[in-house]
């Protein structure tokens, strides 16, 4: 490559080029800068057919991409602006400053907002329209931490109050007026709308909302619009796999309703972002690559003189060679620095600030601090047709910080502000407050009445009303389908064998025909959709596509052939579960965003699911999404080819740990059907902030139909599957003491089938009767179980509520036995709530998975009906009620090895 640039660099004919040169300026003089890009790609063309090897560079100049000829004006009163800034900035400042005064560090960032202040006020005083009756307002994605500049601006619009600002970070003491430490949706649902603050699920969530937007017009659920998706992110923040992993998405689907702002304050956490490079070319070729229009706001409007009188390119060049870490340099150590460092290069550039004093070298501003040319870029990418815009601002980390960390390389965890800094940053943005009051950093409002504020509501009153502002919940009013209307799947399968992924796509499938919630389905899959028996779908609903088929699908002679089709309803992602996830949650979130409740179900293979993208489940949660998540091929011996990469054991503990998930592990299609039906109730009918996660499984069995009465216990978690009739204390009232030794098996998912047969195995060859609950909800009991526990502590003279599993087991004889396709730990939630002197003993699939039969895997892992059968004796023996002969005897008759290792352990 050096070679090549070597070759590139030098000019045989300085003459010639010079021709040549002369020649496109007249093009561009006469016919403009289009007619010259027409002829120059006319140029590569030519010599590429030629055999030249002519390499993509995919980076323009270092300069901004919008000259000043072509910027759009800013019809703002520019020193207005600049006065209503300065004061949020103050504020923003304030409330890190003072927060941090407190007792307790509460932490809070200045530097990063302190880069975008002029970068989010534009927007909030030209461009970001809010719902109303007109528009269906833009989508704001927030820099996570630059929260407190975006309250700051509320403080002065009147939204919050003086000591609302007082309680940020204080969610606990603040009981409910408090302001979240980042855009948490859960922590304040009339205000944020997305979490963005884990680096890199911002610019993801983003692309999938404005896909979604395109989704929900092309299909004709909402009128097609001009709204956009604005997503703030930093500079930093590019390096997270996310942030630029579905970039080209949006290029190849011309989201043209989609604008990323990147914050290239050339600093991240603990030093430079790309110190001996330039992360602004960086992402310029990233995106460019992309299919995104990619505007560069490098050099602020003091800038353009220089520019101007740079007819030799010195100064550009200069631009180019220098690398981010001296121009965060020339920052910190100003404008004498920046002359001898900077300038002092060249000769040319030398003399063309020899007329500036230093301060005038130092207010040599950046594009992203000048609202002149963020306005312009604005404007630009607001009219940007057919391809997604990105807006690379070069800004200064720490902007009006002084000493106390301006460009500094720790300026990132800088909270607190010595009483010179404060002062430095009062005269630079000339705050009133006076010098006797600086030291309390006292918030600063200049009255409703200020022209200042008055400005401000006036802007916002014509963009449609405040933001941020968050719905809680849609307008129409759905109703779910009865149970009865999923009597396929809650009826038995008879003979025939299913599995409960293909239960599942059955109760989607009946969804889908109903009259209100058909239309709001939206099935996602990761290029997943045959592995789950869904390519029906394709043909039925058709996958959506926004640019339509424009192929004649291999496949079209087949009755379900690869359709695609701009009205598709399937959304197939690709190769993405991070992608599948931020769909989900577009969808999942859209009865907020767009007042349009969608249900979304993503599918995919249970182990890439919480494992590979939990953060984007977790944010999910704090968003309050609606929707289906379902984790297929679930189980560690139940997908039994795949080995140690694809076999779930645990996922179900993950989705317990996130609040608002309710999580099932069905076995049997009725299960599946309450489920499905009372998650489409609370979440569409009723409107909860909750959403579901089920596994289902690819082993086929024949399902019984739903016993009367067990739907209660479905949902709540489990329930009474098999009776023995002898295993109450009631039913073996009177009976003799030499009465059968019963035992309690509970299990879920396929492994429920092994428990079955366990207790068949029990009742013949040892005379064990058995009492079968059928557990699709660990997760359920165990939080049921705690939550009557904490009670109890805090009303000890109260009757006493008794836990759900405590109230099922009372009364019950013999031990408990629990045994799952998942980890011990799954099943073992709910030991504290077995009702007293009740033995528990619980199997699972701890270890590694590996890739073999079903009957090899869940012998290996000892959870297959002969060590279910074989742990309820040693638990009977224990107790007491057999011996350990029996238990011997079981180890013997079902050739379990009791000298192999723990399949933990290798
Ligand atoms: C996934 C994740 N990892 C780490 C962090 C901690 N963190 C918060 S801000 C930050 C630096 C961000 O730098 P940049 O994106 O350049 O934003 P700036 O503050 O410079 O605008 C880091 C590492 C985080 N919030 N999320
Ligand atoms: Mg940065």
């Amino acid at each position: 490559m050096d070679q090549l640039d070597d070759i590139l660099n030098q000019d045989l004919d300085p003459t010639e080029t010079r021709e040549w040169i002369d020649s496109l300026d007249a093009v561009i003089h006469h016919d403009g800068t289009e007619r010259a890009h027409f002829l120059l790609e006319k140029m590569v063309d030519t010599t590429r057919r030629s055999g030249g090897y002519l390499p993509f560079n995919p980076t323009t100049e270092y300069v901004n991409t919008i000259a000043p000829s072509q910027e759009a004006k800013s019809p703002g009163d520019a020193a207005m602006e600049w006065r209503i800034r300065s004061l949020i900035r103050w504020n923003a400042m304030a409330m890190v400053v003072r927060a941090n005064r407190k007792p307790g560090e509460l932490g809070g960032h200045i530097a990063s907002f302190a880069s975008s202040a002029t970068l989010y006020d534009v927007g909030f005083n030209h461009f970001w329209r809010a719902p109303s009756a007109d528009h269906p307002g833009d989508l704001i994605l927030h820099q996570g931490h630059s929260s407190p500049g975006i309250y700051a601006r509320s403080f002065l619009e009147g939204r919050l109050a003086e000591d609302q600002l007082d309680l940020f970070r204080m969610e606990v003491a603040g009981h409910g007026r408090a302001l979240s430490s980042y855009p948490h949706p859960w922590l304040m649902p009339d205000y944020w709308q997305v979490p963005t603050v884990s680096m890199g699920l911002g610019p993801i969530q983003a692309i999938y909302q404005a896909q979604f937007f395109k989704y929900l017009e092309h299909r004709g659920l909402v009128p097609k619009s001009d709204r956009k998706v604005w997503c703030f992110l930093g500079d930093g923040e590019t390096d997270e796999p996310e942030s630029l992993g579905a970039i080209s998405l949006a290029g190849r689907e011309g989201l043209d309703n989609l604008i990323f702002v990147i914050n290239c304050n050339l600093q991240r956490l603990d030093g430079p972002v790309r110190g001996n490079g330039k992360i602004i070319q960086e992402l310029e070729g990233q995106f460019r690559g992309a299919g995104w229009n990619a505007l560069k706001v490098v050099w602020g409007s003091y800038w353009d003189p220089l520019l101007a009188r740079d007819s030799k390119g010195v100064l550009r060049k200069l631009m180019m060679e220098t690398v981010d870490g001296e121009y965060q340099a020339c920052k910190a150590f100003g404008g004498a620095y920046t002359r001898e460092h900077f300038f002092g290069k060249y000769p040319e550039t030398r003399e063309m600030v020899a007329n500036l004093s230093d301060d005038d070298i130092w207010r040599l501003n950046r594009g992203g601090h000048d609202p002149h040319k963020v306005y312009a870029a604005y404007h630009t990418a607001v009219n940007t047709k057919g391809m997604p815009t990105v807006i690379l601002a070069k800004t200064v980390k720490g902007y009006g910080m002084g000493a106390a960390g301006e460009s500094q390389n720790p300026t990132h965890q800088q909270k607190k502000l010595d009483d010179e800094s404060v002062r430095h940053f009062r005269d630079r943005f000339q705050i009133p407050i006076p010098d006797d009051k600086l030291h309390d950093v006292p918030y600063y409002h200049p009255g409703k009445e200020s022209p200042e504020v008055q400005y401000m509501l006036e802007r916002r009153q014509a963009l449609g009303g405040a933001l941020p502002q968050r719905r809680r919940k849609a307008e129409a009013k759905l109703k779910a389908p009865e149970l009865a209307a999923f009597e396929q799947i809650t009826k038995g399968t008879g003979e025939r064998e299913i599995s409960t992924t293909m239960a599942l796509v059955r109760g989607i499938n009946l969804l889908l025909r109903d009259k209100q919630l058909g239309e709001r389905i939206v099935p996602i899959v990761a290029d997943e959709a045959r592995t789950f028996g869904m390519e029906g779908m394709f043909r039925q609903i058709g996958i959506y596509a926004p640019f339509g088929q424009k192929y004649k699908p291999q496949d079209s002679d087949q009755l379900l052939y690869y359709r695609e089709d701009q009205k598709g309803q399937v959304l197939q992602q690709g190769i993405s579960e991070a992608g599948g996830m931020a769909s989900w949650m577009a969808a999942a979130t859209s009865y907020s965003v767009s007042n349009q409740a969608m249900l979304p179900f993503f599918i995919y293979y249970s182990m890439f699911g919480f494992q590979r993208i939990g953060d984007l489940c977790w944010a999910a949660g704090d968003m309050r999404s609606r929707g289906f998540l379902v984790g297929g091929t679930s189980g560690r011996t139940t997908l039994n080819g795949e080995g140690l990469q694809h076999e779930d054991g645990h996922s179900h503990l993950m989705a317990g740990a996130v609040p608002n998930v309710k999580s099932y592990d069905p076995t049997f299609s009725y299960e599946v059907a309450v489920i499905l039906q009372d998650g489409v109730r609370r979440m569409m009918q009723e409107q909860e902030d909750i959403y579901y996660y089920v596994t289902v499984m690819n082993e086929n069995y024949s399902h019984p139909d739903l016993p009367k009465g067990s739907e209660e216990g479905i949902i709540k978690g489990m329930y009474l599957f098999r009776d023995s009739g002898v295993g109450s204390r009631e039913s073996g009232k009177g009976k003799s003491k030499a009465a059968a030794p019963c035992v309690q098996l509970l299990g879920s998912g396929t492994i429920l089938r092994e428990v079955i047969a366990a207790a068949e195995l029990l009742e013949k060859d040892f005379g064990v009767k058995s009492d079968i609950w059928s557990c699709p909800s660990f997760i359920e009991l165990r939080r049921d179980g705690f939550d009557a526990e904490r009670w109890n502590r805090l009303h000890p003279e109260a009757e006493q509520r008794v836990p759900y599993v405590t109230g099922l087991l009372d009364g019950r004889t013999g031990p408990a036995i629990a045994a799952t396709d998942y980890v011990r730990e799954y099943a073992d939630q709910i030991r504290a709530f077995l009702p007293d002197g009740m033995r528990y003993t619980v199997l699972g699939t701890d270890g590694f998975g590996r890739s073999d039969t079903r009957a090899h895997l869940r012998d290996f892992f000892e959870v297959d009906r002969y060590w279910v059968a074989h742990a309820a004796l040693a638990a009977l023996a224990k107790d007491g009620k057999m011996n350990a002969k029996d238990v011997s005897r079981a180890i013997k008759e079902y050739k379990l090895d009791p000298d192999r290792p723990n399949p933990l352990s290798h």
